[in-house]
């Protein structure tokens, strides 16, 4: 299969995009574990993704008269990140720049999302984007959408569809994120005991299944660790609470570490122990771990509550955006796009895998 690569720094800092040439049928099958590498051996790859530029020229639909008509099947409206992730959607698909969005919140719910995609596909729009909520479950309508000639780009999150079923990935690399969180732990704890209890995203997200993945897969070169139980918090900040609450009545006294998949679970979680009267942070007796580095999960970071937080970019709109006028020009397009992360630890902590918060940071963070 013909395969090229090129990295490509977006203007708005902190986006690395992994482009890998179309046309192929699995080349995006896997992209949160293909777009790393991708990134590294860019440099020393021939950027050229251009030989299929008439392949995706041909998957370009006939413009409908000077505005882009795109719909965005979003996952719902759970947290910080994603209300952050839809409003740059507004903002980057607004009718100034050409854009008619239609915008369908499926509050979290699979049925309204496959719905909300069969109506984009009936009303004959020119894109469709989709966060898909789980993993499973695509084939039936990205075969329709297929059939009929609408592109499809998938956002944010990955599902187990064969990739000649979609156009194009944008998004993070999840598995990366939960690696990053176990390497920290291993480098502050420095081989201390941990007892471990997550509280992980929505059942079938990919975003959770990442996270547990890759944090598990450092947790299983640590004997000295013990996951001692995990629960789903779907993402909320009520979830977070709720399986913190239940947590703290089955293990009080027996855990030093608490994973949260995301800020909101995290917030939940902190508000649980306060009532219990469990310590957290740098000067706790519990260590807490969050994802997404929203800005206020961010502040509790700088304030030493939240002792590491691995950042997931909810602004993604902008490379979708670039994917879709390449395809409405005819060029070549980049199949797998990974937005890139960092993460980040409170003051006091050193690390090789983390930046330690500053005011100057927070105040760079808009979300
Ligand atoms: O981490 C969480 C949101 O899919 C990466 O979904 C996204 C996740 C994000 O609800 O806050």
């Amino acid at each position: 299969m013909l395969r090229k690569k090129l990295a490509v720094l977006l203007a708005t800092a902190m986006v690395a995009a992994s482009i890998v040439g179309c046309g192929g049928a699995d080349q995006a099958a896997a992209p949160a574990e293909e777009a790393p590498a991708a990134a590294d051996d860019a440099a020393a790859d021939d950027a050229a993704p251009a030989e299929d530029a008439a392949d995706d020229a041909a998957e370009a639909p006939a413009a409908s008269g000077d505005v882009i008509t795109v719909g965005y099947a979003q996952v719902g409206h759970e947290s910080d990140w994603r209300t952050a992730n839809t409003q740059n959607y507004q903002d980057v698909f607004s009718a100034e720049n050409g854009y008619e969005l239609s915008l369908i919140d499926c509050d979290n719910d699979n049925a309204v999302q496959l719905e909300a995609v069969r109506n984009f596909i009936t009303q004959q729009l020119d894109y469709i984007v989709i966060a898909p909520i789980e993993t499973a479950g695509w084939d039936t309508v990205l075969q329709e959408a297929q059939d009929a000639g609408i592109p499809v780009i998938i956002a944010d999150r990955e599902i187990d569809a064969d990739a000649s079923l979609y156009d194009a990935w944008v998004g993070t690399n999840t598995k990366n994120e939960g690696v990053t969180a176990g390497n920290w732990l291993a480098e502050y704890l420095d081989g201390k005991e941990a007892n471990i209890l997550i509280i992980e995203g929505s059942v079938g997200a990919s975003a959770a299944l990442g996270r547990s993945e890759g944090f598990d897969e450092v947790a299983a070169q640590h004997s000295e660790w013990k996951i001692l139980d995990h629960q789903s918090g779907d993402f909320t900040q009520d979830g977070g609470q709720e399986v913190m609450e239940s947590f703290i009545k089955s293990y009080e006294g027996q855990f030093n570490v608490v994973v949260c998949h995301n800020d909101n679970e995290a917030y939940g979680a902190m508000d649980a122990m306060d009532a219990a009267g469990i310590t957290y942070g740098v000067d706790g007796d519990v260590i807490i771990i969050s994802f997404d580095a929203t800005h206020d999960g961010l502040q509790y970071t700088l304030d030493g509550k939240i002792n590491c937080n691995v950042e997931c970019n909810p602004i993604q709109a902008a490379v979708v955006a670039e994917v879709i006028q390449k395809m409405q020009n005819g060029e070549s397009f980049e199949a797998t796009t990974l937005v890139n992360d960092e993460a980040f630890v409170a003051p006091g902590i050193e690390s090789q895998y983390a930046t330690t918060m500053t005011e100057e940071i927070l105040a760079g963070r808009a979300y």
